[in-house]
């Protein structure tokens, strides 16, 4: 009983809600195609005022005029006095712009039931499986975010300023080199493209970080405060996101230590380069925006160690709605809800993003240390991600199993908190949005690559998981490896693209780097002295690095020339300017 009261999330205030619900319980129904239409697009319903009756209510009149009373109640309103049901209302709210695709997916059919939690829930469920208008009732599953408490976090926070990077093994790793997503070899290519919208579904962010402000998402069709719902899609002035917590346009920081939602943002899109705190997957560069995210209030803190995501899935039919096309969520429940299943389908076929066609869920896989499968991460489609250390190795709590996709760093990681604060957690809350940052920069480098049709979520899926690197210390159960954004994008961006060209100094110059092991430059007229650098980890840190971190050899096509493999920044910002010579060179992975 107890993950049913601690689901529940509607109500006027955050903060009261989770104590005026207490005394509830909440099922999940689907309603019949044909009582649904016979009610219309009511968002909620209540028994009739000043009475305990459904009797006549807006809800039951319709079954009434379908099948006339002979003698008593109508079945559905007995069912609904007997149970004592406070209210039913709408779990995906209507959207008037894509409301034939909400049909479509049987959205429009899905309502919470709200019970006394006195009532017997076995009695409940009985009830309303003999109702001929109800196809379906379910327990509300209860999905809390996958962050594993960190007693030390306070004595780990530390003041940002620009060295905050070195703490960011996932990124870099100098203790243990390679066990880390390889950004650093591809922020030369992209670091984030503002169109690429990336639903962070979660508690909330501080939108004042200012770490986080450059890359949030805005509503462009909504105009602020003026209470029309101007891009008429359900949602008055929903400008930054929508709060499905107590349903208005309120997003942000609710409580310094509701610190969830904004250590997994900044670990997708803290603003990299900036010389602040940390950088973001796919976070930009200095003044050049990363991606976009959108943000939600869609859960709130129900003890100091857990938080309780109740509107995850109706902020993934919004996100769809609205132009998102990878959905972050941080956080898993141990059932399955039909409506939630219908949501994620919904989100991988018809988010409307431009980066792809339709959209990719990515979910945490829990911290249980168990292989017992947890939802959304466990739906089709929806890519699981598990969680390592920092020597290549299991996280000690991180799920894992045959539902299980690929791997990425979880434990120790340091990101942004409430308030320009920055600190550790760990989780698989943190491994995935690694993963979200990661597929954000394959969709940024893909844009204007690859037609958007031919862009979908299995086709994402496959480059990710294609991509990872296989470890020696981590078996399939934790999927396919690890998440490696230099190998991914390696695969959007073929080797015949590549450019050379030389620089002021002479050096030749290729980009991106597309070798692990070899390089071989065949028919290019190279000087004595010319200098070939690599636009890679070993750019960035090459100096001090070497050039051994991908195993990287060059083969000199002539003894009497010397190649070096030599340190340069990576973001380079005339690189738009080369583009001659690209057959001059094979790389060879
Ligand atoms: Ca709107
Ligand atoms: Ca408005
Ligand atoms: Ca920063």
């Amino acid at each position: 009983m107890k993950h049913i009261l601690i689901s529940v999330t509607i109500a006027l205030f955050a903060c009261i809600s989770a104590r005026a619900e207490e005394n509830v319980q909440r099922f999940e129904i689907k309603l019949s195609r044909e009582f649904a239409d016979q009610i219309g697009n009511t968002e909620r319903f209540e028994p009739v005022e000043n009475s305990p009756s459904w009797s006549s209510s807006k809800f039951t009149e319709s079954v009434e005029k379908a099948n006339p009373r002979k003698s008593g109640k109508p079945a559905l309103t007995q069912a609904l006095d007997e149970s004592k049901v406070m209210k039913i209302e709408r779990i995906f709210q209507h959207n008037p712009a894509r409301a034939e695709l909400h049909r479509k997916y049987d959205l429009d059919l899905f309502y919470y039931l709200v019970v006394p939690a006195e009532q017997n829930t076995e009695t409940v469920l009985n009830t309303f499986k003999q109702i001929e208008q109800i196809a379906h009732i379910q327990e509300v599953v209860t999905n809390s975010t996958c962050e594993v408490p960190n007693r030390q976090q306070k004595a780990a926070m530390q003041i940002p300023n620009d060295k905050e990077f070195g703490k960011q093994w996932g990124l870099f790793n100098t203790t243990h080199p390679g066990i880390d997503i390889g950004t650093t070899s591809v922020w030369g290519i992209t670091h984030g493209d503002p169109r690429v919208v990336v639903a962070v579904i979660d508690n909330c962010v501080d939108i004042r970080c200012e770490d986080l402000t450059q890359n949030l998402w805005r509503n462009p069709n909504e105009i602020p405060n003026n209470g029309i719902d101007d891009d008429n899609n359900g949602y008055i002035d929903d400008v930054l996101g929508w709060n499905f917590i107590d349903k208005n346009n309120e997003v942000g920081l609710f409580s310094a230590s509701e610190s969830h939602g904004t250590h997994v943002a900044g670990i997708i899109a803290a603003q990299s380069n900036n010389k602040l705190g940390i950088a973001g997957v796919a976070g930009g560069w200095g003044e050049e925006k990363g991606v976009s995210m959108m943000n939600f209030r869609a859960g709130h803190m129900v003890s100091e160690t857990e938080t309780s995501i109740g509107g995850g899935y109706e902020a993934m039919v919004y996100a769809a709605d609205n132009g998102a096309n990878i959905a972050q969520c941080s956080w898993s429940g141990e059932g399955t809800s039909m409506a939630g299943d219908n949501a994620v389908r919904y989100f991988t076929n018809e988010a409307n993003g431009k980066a792809m066609k339709g959209g990719l869920v990515i979910a945490a896989a829990g911290n249980q240390n168990t292989s017992a499968m947890r939802y959304p991460a466990a739906y089709e489609n929806v890519l699981c991600v598990t969680a390592i250390q920092r020597d290549g190795t299991k996280s000690s709590f991180s799920n894992y199993g045959s539902w299980a996709d690929i791997a990425a760093p979880g434990t120790e990681i340091y990101s942004t908190l409430p308030e320009d604060e920055y600190g550790n957690k760990n989780g698989t809350s943190m491994a995935c949005p690694m993963v979200s940052g990661v597929a954000a920069l394959v969709l940024s480098a893909a844009f204007d690559l690859i037609p958007q049709e031919e862009k979908t979520a299995e086709w994402l899926t496959n480059i990710l998981k294609e991509s990872a690197s296989k470890l020696p210390n981590l078996n399939e159960s934790m999927g396919a490896g690890l998440v490696s954004a230099q190998k991914a994008i390696a695969m959007v961006i073929p080797a015949n693209t590549l450019h050379t060209t030389i620089d002021d100094d002479g050096g030749v110059v290729v980009y991106p780097n597309p070798v692990n092991d070899e390089l071989r430059i065949t028919n290019y007229e190279l000087r004595m002295g010319d200098v070939v650098e690599m636009f890679d980890m070993n750019g960035l840190y090459g100096a001090r690095r070497g050039v051994a971190r991908n195993a990287l050899t060059c083969r000199q096509p002539n003894n009497h020339q010397r190649f070096a493999f030599t340190r340069r920044n990576i973001h380079h910002k005339n690189r738009q300017s080369f583009g001659e010579g690209c057959e001059t060179v094979n790389g060879r992975y």
